[in-house]
């Protein structure tokens, strides 16, 4: 099927307390294709007054409302309709979120059938959540663990993978009984606000769930500075993670975040080769390479480090760069001129630090923002390329001798967010697993999973945990109650 640019762009509004709201309409965002340069969407501009609106919205819907104290079962019932409607608007989610991020079309519809999963799995989440009893404490006592949601979550989303990043946290967030404040990033805002509308037709109470759209400041910053806010999950740059810490300091609301990233791929000589060299370039290329785990450091054995860079150069001139309406296209656009801008100067630092380009490096000339997949070889420690996070296809090759010498080389790093490993030798897979300091690690495969497996970072990548049996955990709060039995011993004596 041939798809075509909207003829006129598609307007959002905001989502708060069940019902469409307008901002101040003299600061609409109005959102370009970056593939095609053509105004697709049309946001508000959201300030601290609708986040006010938005977040007494969702405190009324926790301190009131029916949503915490359902049962697992009922809360389910509409996670499960939120996962059938998201199949049945799959084409139109895929398409807006295509339109406003410059991904393939074939990787957006992806998503949008990975989040319905997310969505039904959180389902189930919602009828396991449980705590604990003891029945071994001293003195008579019987003790009970309770969970209970931990109440009004701000959820602060990036561009990047704007409907299943939501899909990561939203779902886990509703199963566990809490409400939400969303703040979707002011280049992709489309679908979150798309989402909100269909949790209201899968039976979610009104004030649940709000959506306040609009630049990072003011409308996420008076999220994060919220007292009546009780905890602030954040995606995106370390940048703003640190300063979501800072602002939380307010009210001392608990803090989740997933940061950036600088992955390492660890190649040994044992590889297969051509598996190992074909996984690089997908995990450096996914999503443009503007992905938290993108795979963006090839650290490779020496002895094969060579035909290994070889392989992934002529593997990398065959990508189908272009329009992300393509079904044939594999990597769509940059997201907006300054990420482009930011890519391709760290292209140059490299280039004048004395990296050697093997290929790619350039903007493609034309319309939209496209770069060709990029890789680097002879790259030394301490330049900005092996050590910045540059959210593009740009791969750098460091050669290591021996199993220690590559961990050490992969652990060298502010970051902790992922690591991949090709190895055909169990040994070296499992010791090189246990020694990588990331979250989540790949062997002989990369970026994927599954709604079962936890996500987040070690070290300046993060702080919790998103997803599976972890990530609901992360929105619980733990309370203990100690029941005295056969009478407490007096304290006074008569
Ligand atoms: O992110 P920002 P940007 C990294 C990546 C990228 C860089 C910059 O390296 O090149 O960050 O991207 C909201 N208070 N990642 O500038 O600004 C903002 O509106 C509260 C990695 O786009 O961090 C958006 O909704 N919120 C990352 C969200 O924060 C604020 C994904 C992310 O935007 C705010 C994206 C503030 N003061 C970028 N300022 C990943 N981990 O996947 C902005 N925001």
């Amino acid at each position: 099927m041939e798809l075509h640019l909207p003829a006129t762009p598609r307007r959002f509004e905001m989502f708060i307390d069940g019902c469409s709201v307008s901002g101040p309409s003299s600061a609409d965002i109005v959102r370009q294709s970056p593939a095609h340069g053509v105004p697709v969407s049309v946001y508000q501009s959201g300030t601290a007054r609708e986040v006010d609106a938005a977040v007494a919205a969702a405190r009324r819907a926790f301190d009131h409302g029916d949503w915490p104290r359902v049962g697992g079962a009922g809360r389910a019932a509409v996670l499960l309709r939120a996962a059938t409607l998201i199949r049945e608007h799959r084409e139109e989610l895929a398409i807006v979120e295509t339109l406003e991020s410059g991904k393939p079309i074939t990787q957006s519809r992806g998503e949008v059938e990975n989040a319905a999963g997310m969505w039904e799995y959180a389902a189930g989440v919602a009828r396991v959540l449980h705590g604990d009893s003891f029945n071994n404490l001293d003195g008579g006592l019987f003790g009970i663990v309770v969970r209970e949601p931990i109440g009004v979550v701000g959820i602060i989303t990036p561009w990047n993978f704007p409907f299943f990043i939501l899909a990561e946290r939203l779902p886990f967030v509703l199963a566990a009984g809490c409400t939400a404040v969303l703040k979707p990033s002011e280049f992709t805002s489309g679908t979150t606000v798309m989402m909100a509308g269909l949790l209201k037709t899968a039976g979610l109470p009104d004030g649940v769930v709000n959506v306040v759209t609009g630049y990072g400041d003011p409308a996420g910053q008076a999220i994060t500075e919220h007292r009546d806010v009780d905890m602030v999950s954040f995606t995106g740059s370390t940048a703003v993670g640190r300063s979501t810490l800072i602002a939380s300091a307010r009210n001392i609301k608990k803090v989740g975040l997933e940061l950036g990233g600088k992955n390492p791929q660890l190649v040994f000589a044992d590889a297969d080769l051509d598996a190992a060299a074909d996984g690089v370039l997908f995990g450096v290329c996914f999503n443009a390479g503007q992905c938290c785990v993108s795979g963006s450091r090839l650290l490779a054995e020496r002895s094969i480090a060579g035909p290994l860079a070889d392989r992934i150069v002529e593997l990398a001139r065959k990508v189908r760069v272009g329009d992300p309406l393509e079904e044939n296209t594999q990597v769509g656009a940059i997201v907006n001129e300054k990420q482009m801008g930011r890519i391709l100067g760290y292209i140059e630092q490299g280039q004048q630090a004395g990296a050697r380009l093997l290929c790619g490096g350039a903007r493609r000339p034309g319309t939209g923002l496209f770069v060709e997949p990029t890789v680097f070889s002879g790259v030394e420690e301490g330049m900005s390329i092996a050590t910045d996070e540059i959210f593009g296809p740009v791969l750098c090759i460091q050669p290591f001798d021996t199993f220690e010498e590559g961990l050490a080389l992969a652990n060298r790093t502010q970051y902790g967010l992922s690591a991949t490993v090709w190895t055909s030798n169990l040994d070296t897979a499992i010791r090189a697993s246990r020694e990588v300091k990331a979250g989540r690690v790949w062997v002989n495969t990369t970026i994927t999973g599954g709604p079962e497996m936890p996500i987040g970072g070690f070290k300046q990548s993060g702080i919790g945990r998103e997803t599976g049996l972890y990530g609901v955990d992360e929105y619980t709060e733990i309370k203990s109650v100690q029941i005295q039995l056969g009478g407490r011993q007096r304290w006074v004596r008569e």
